[in-house]
């Protein structure tokens, strides 16, 4: 497969204004005529018209008029160019194409018999033929012809400015978008939905409609996405004053999606899980995904639509932007500091989970990607989250205020173009005066840097010293890496845990002496000074976690545990819960590997019990407090991985402090109970997240009296947060589940998305070997070809459940081949997710990595892989 080169970038020869499109609907046999009126680019020495088309098959093809034989163009399984075209063009072009034998779910596609289409980064191609890159940028035109019985509802992007019949049982709608856009924000759905509407006003007076489209027995399941959907239009009012810009904005549910959501022009089309929830079928963590992925798609409409990425390398100026807006989004709507910092720690999380691995494998790539085989494979944790880091760095650096004037200019300047990442940092720059040059690193450079920290107390001088240190890892195709421009913000803690007032040697002197300040490096190294200590300070280093590096510091274990008793900074104090339990998790680790004595110090089992019985800390943070790292965070500090050791190690703390602080954990199980209507809010969420991490380690041994608890959560929650933290909690334990899980079946087995969670709950817990996996795979409601319950089973499995999928003989990695290798057939984008399993290979026991080495050649050796594979196994095996 050909590699595509960011430094290959060409303007498009030709420049499209106007595009319509007639579709007649049908599932095995759609006609799509498409009449596009273009014109030479001057930027461009192009004279040739090249459009891309693939799956489709071209019926008749007419230029200003006239109908061209096949020998004035040529075709290719990928693309048609007409060489030598006149200067001003109308193309008349007549295609067809078959969505219900589109399994890909990229183009137009058929889910449940509805018609819907995906066309981020490269579907619209297999609508019809089109120079489909996103610096072309049209105004469209839309008619939508189809049965009026079977798809009752036609929608398309803007405004709907015609509907009526057609006889033969047909009717058709015509759509107009006012805003012109790339292709890859087009959309249409032709479907028989029922939708919850609503007039909403803006804070300008103007009114708009806004609606929610679902299947007919979901009606019931659509408040909440319509309540974060008004939520996000007034909050981008407030923070960055930008408005609805359309009379109508729909959102539309299809169970069938590959990724989480779509942010197409006026009718963003969501993946179920994102949309629909009500208190039976929804947990905490789905109404809070379904608040984000609604808001992220919302704000997409500036950050993304008005103004649009010049091409896909540049994906992250979009993603990462509109990640950190649905970021702040969030926390804004949580609305006090320690709600803010959950979300942050959060963020966190998700970053060492799945962010630092990436950039430290086969994959890793610069938050602005040099080049690509398939995009779709780019749609990554580096591009959305580090990309979002690095946009919370420019506010960490300018301030809130002055990031607001940098997003000003940046719509002043770009509104309506396609533009690049360093446009966007042009924009930071020049509206606060600022030199930016240097941080253009984080963009170019991939890999986590390091930064390390060493102090020094200077009792006569009364000054203390922060000497900071920086270097980043190579990876592949850059060896050497040159300093980034880093904000690290550190605090001072005196002996009572008091932040200190900091005054930097050589900087101004403000009257009130800030408890925070920003240090930034910029150099391989730096020292920092702050006079007027009087005694050695304990340090709170990268406070609010203001870089997403790596930081290394000596901490003593007295100066850990008094940064998780003391620091005012959540993020710290729950970093150094995380220092304390991590440095003992590994030294756990080798202790299981060598077959040694396990024991855990009455020192940290004390600490973890002050926190949670400390009734002062939020419920929320208390939960966050008291999640051990994960097995895949502790693999990442490891030289050589051994699943088997880091569950053992891992399993055995969680098993000591379940023992240890037994009454502790009742009392608070008991305390933070949520009685009366449920309610998704952050507050009543935080304690039945306490609650359940309470009941998870009163069940990993559980005590008869325990497991009766968690039966009786089971049996009698009044919502879907407590009934599946019991159920997950009591597979988990080893105890026989199996009535429950029958139970829970039966309740629920007409919601898609509870089965989901039923399916990924015992593909996650360490009970569940391949063959219970393969037997899982048999079950009725089990298919490949849905990506929501694939994505539950295999990817749980292969992601979730280490000491099982790391099976020493191999038949985890067996069964992972087998998967992959089948669902490229059918989806080959959700394949390559799931080939992304093997990433860190290279890491593990030898024993291990021949097995791996084996899995991975299988799927190589396979006769025909999709790019998207082939990309990720190729660099996997490289
Ligand atoms: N652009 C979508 C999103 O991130 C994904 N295709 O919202
Ligand atoms: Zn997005």
């Amino acid at each position: 497969p050909q590699t595509i080169f960011r430094k290959d970038y060409t303007v498009p020869a030709y420049l499209v204004d106007t595009v319509e499109l007639g579709f007649d609907l049908d599932p095995d046999r759609t006609i799509v005529a498409n009449r596009i009126t273009m014109h030479r680019n001057p930027a461009s020495k192009g004279r040739d018209i090249v459009l891309h088309g693939e799956e489709i098959e071209l019926v008749q093809l007419r230029l200003n008029g006239k109908l061209l034989a096949a020998s004035q163009y040529r075709l290719t399984p990928t693309s048609l160019t007409i060489p030598k075209a006149p200067a001003e063009v109308v193309l008349e072009i007549e295609s067809l194409c078959a969505p219900v034998k589109n399994t890909s779910l990229s183009g137009l596609y058929v889910s449940n018999g509805n018609f819907f289409t995906q066309c981020e980064a490269e579907g619209f191609r297999r609508i019809t033929y089109f120079p489909d890159r996103p610096d072309v940028m049209a105004k469209y035109t839309v008619m939508l012809r189809a049965d009026k019985a079977r798809y009752p509802v036609l929608l398309s992007n803007g405004n709907l400015i015609e509907e009526g019949e057609l006889g033969d049982g047909r009717h058709y709608a015509k759509w107009e978008d006012p805003f012109k856009k790339p292709s890859y924000l087009f959309a249409l759905v032709a479907a028989r939905l029922v939708c919850q509407e609503e007039r909403y006003t803006l804070q300008s007076g103007r009114e708009v409609l806004l609606q929610v489209w679902v299947e007919e027995g979901n009606l019931d399941k659509t408040d909440y996405a319509m309540q974060s959907l008004k939520n996000s239009i007034r909050w981008d009012e407030e923070r960055f004053g930008l408005e609805l810009d359309l009379d109508r904005f729909m959102i539309v549910a299809v169970g069938d999606f590959n990724m989480g959501a779509m942010e197409n022009k006026g009718l963003n089309i969501f993946n179920t899980k994102y949309v629909l929830a009500n208190s039976r079928v929804a947990t905490d963590v789905d109404y809070a995904g379904i608040e984000a992925v609604v808001g992220h798609e919302y704000f997409h409409n500036w950050t993304g639509n008005r103004v649009t990425c010049r091409d896909w390398f540049q994906l992250s100026l979009k993603e990462g932007l509109t990640v950190f807006r649905d970021q702040e989004f969030s926390a804004d709507m949580i609305g006090t500091d320690t709600g803010r910092a959950v979300t942050r720690i959060d963020q966190v999380r998700t970053l060492r989970q799945a962010q630092f691995p990436e950039d430290a494998g086969p994959m890793a790539h610069p938050v602005r990607p040099d080049s690509f085989v398939e995009i779709n494979n780019f749609y990554t944790v580096t591009v959305y989250e580090k990309g979002a880091e690095v946009v919370r760095m420019y506010q960490t650096l300018l301030g809130r205020d002055g990031f607001r004037k940098g997003m000003d200019l940046y719509f002043e300047r770009h509104d309506g173009q396609a533009v690049e990442c360093d446009d966007f940092r042009a924009a930071m720059a020049d509206a606060n005066g600022r030199d930016l040059t240097q941080f253009e690193r984080w963009y170019s450079q991939a890999g986590t840097p390091v930064v390390t920290a060493s102090t020094r107390y200077d009792v006569a001088a009364r000054c203390y010293e922060i000497t900071l240190s920086q270097h980043c890892p190579a990876t592949a195709g850059q060896p050497d890496k040159l300093p980034f421009h880093i904000p690290v913000a550190v605090g001072l803690l005196d002996a009572d845990g008091k932040d200190l007032p900091l005054r930097l040697d050589g900087a101004p002197s403000p009257k009130h002496a800030p408890t925070t300040v920003v240090l930034e490096l910029t150099q391989a190294t730096q020292t920092f000074r702050f006079k007027g200590i009087a005694a050695k300070p304990t340090p709170s280093l990268l406070r609010g976690f203001s870089a997403p590096v790596v930081l290394e510091y000596d901490y003593t274990d007295a100066e850990l545990l008094h940064l998780f008793s003391h620091d005012s900074d959540p993020v710290n104090r729950w970093e150094a819960g995380q220092r304390l339990a991590m440095e003992r998790l590994l030294v756990l680790t080798s202790a299981v590997a060598a077959g040694d004595t396990l024991a855990l110090d009455d020192t940290f089992i004390a600490a973890f019990r002050n926190v949670l019985t400390d009734d002062t800390l939020d419920p929320a943070f208390r939960e966050l407090a008291l999640i051990l790292p994960s097995e895949t965070i502790i693999a990442e500090q490891v030289a050589v991985v051994d699943p088997q050791a880091i569950h053992g190690a891992r399993q055995f703390m969680r098993r000591t402090l379940g023992t240890a602080l037994r009454e502790e954990l009742l009392a608070q199980y008991h305390a933070n109970q949520t009685p009366g209507a449920y309610s998704p809010d952050a507050v009543s969420a935080g304690k039945r997240a306490l609650k359940n991490l309470a009941l998870a380690y009163l069940l990993v041994a559980p005590q008869e009296a325990d497991l009766a608890l968690a039966r009786q959560q089971f049996e009698q929650a009044t919502n879907m947060t407590d009934r599946a933290a019991a159920l997950s909690a009591l597979i988990h334990s080893g105890a026989d589940a199996s009535a429950s899980l029958a139970s829970f079946y039966a309740d629920f087995e007409q919601e898609a998305l509870v089965i989901d969670k039923w399916f990924a709950m015992q593909a996650a817990a360490p009970g569940t070997n391949v063959a219970a996996v393969r037997q899982l795979m048999q079950h009725p409601a089990f298919t490949l070809k849905n990506p929501n319950r694939a994505r539950s089973l295999l990817f749980n499995f292969a992601n979730a459940n280490p000491p099982q999928f790391h099976a020493a003989d191999g038949s985890g990695y067996d069964f992972w081949a087998e998967q992959v290798i089948a669902l490229d057939k059918i989806n080959p984008q959700v394949a390559a997710r799931l080939a992304r399993s093997m990433d860190r290979w290279r890491r593990y026991v030898p024993a291990l990595q021949v097995h791996m080495r084996h899995a991975l050649e299988r799927v190589a050796a396979c006769a025909k892989l999709s790019n998207d594979v082939l990309e990720v196994i190729s660099k996997a095996l490289s």
